[in-house]
């Protein structure tokens, strides 16, 4: 009999946040709201297995290490959730590199980043996403991640 892939198998969907994410919860919760990093983890882990898929969950503050994972996911991720921070407004890096994916990438802010200051009205890397949520709190990774599952089991 033919032996059908499993998504067990399948590759992870990569949650990629950038600078000061780290810190979420700890200040500005009338913008961030009160969930941690490790809360948002544990949220986008949960929802991936009940969807059968998995997470790879990574937050860098530096710019190059997002550059080296988004490199990586060329070929170990099935898909990226990236929210790059400040960076997202900055680094023309972090745009080439998700560039040369061919998996689906989802920009995710959790502040709505038009209704904020001036200079966080243009992210550099939505022209290079397939879609980008933002101001949906942290409920955005879990509705970037099933967006991504749905693309990829198209
Ligand atoms: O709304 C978002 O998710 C942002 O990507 C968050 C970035 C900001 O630079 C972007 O413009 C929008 C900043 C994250 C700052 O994180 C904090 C964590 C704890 C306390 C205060 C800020």
């Amino acid at each position: 009999m033919a032996k059908r892939a499993t998504k067990s198998a399948a590759k992870p969907i990569y949650v990629l946040n950038g600078p000061n994410l780290n810190l979420l919860g700890q200040r500005e919760p009338e913008i961030y709201g009160r969930a941690s990093l490790a809360d948002i983890e544990k949220l986008v882990a949960a929802r991936a297995r009940a969807l059968g898929a998995s997470v790879l969950c990574l937050q860098s503050n530096h710019e190059g290490e997002l550059v080296t994972w988004i490199q990586e996911a060329r070929t170990m991720a099935a898909g990226v959730v990236i929210n790059a921070g400040a960076y997202s407004h900055t680094s023309i890096a972090i745009h080439d590199a998700l560039a040369m994916l061919d998996i689906p990438v989802v920009e995710v802010h959790i502040s709505n980043i038009y209704k904020r200051e001036s200079f966080r009205h243009h992210s550099v890397i939505s022209s290079v996403a397939k879609g980008l949520i933002c101001g949906l709190g942290v409920k955005g990774y879990e509705l970037a991640l099933e967006a991504i599952l749905a693309d990829i089991s198209k």
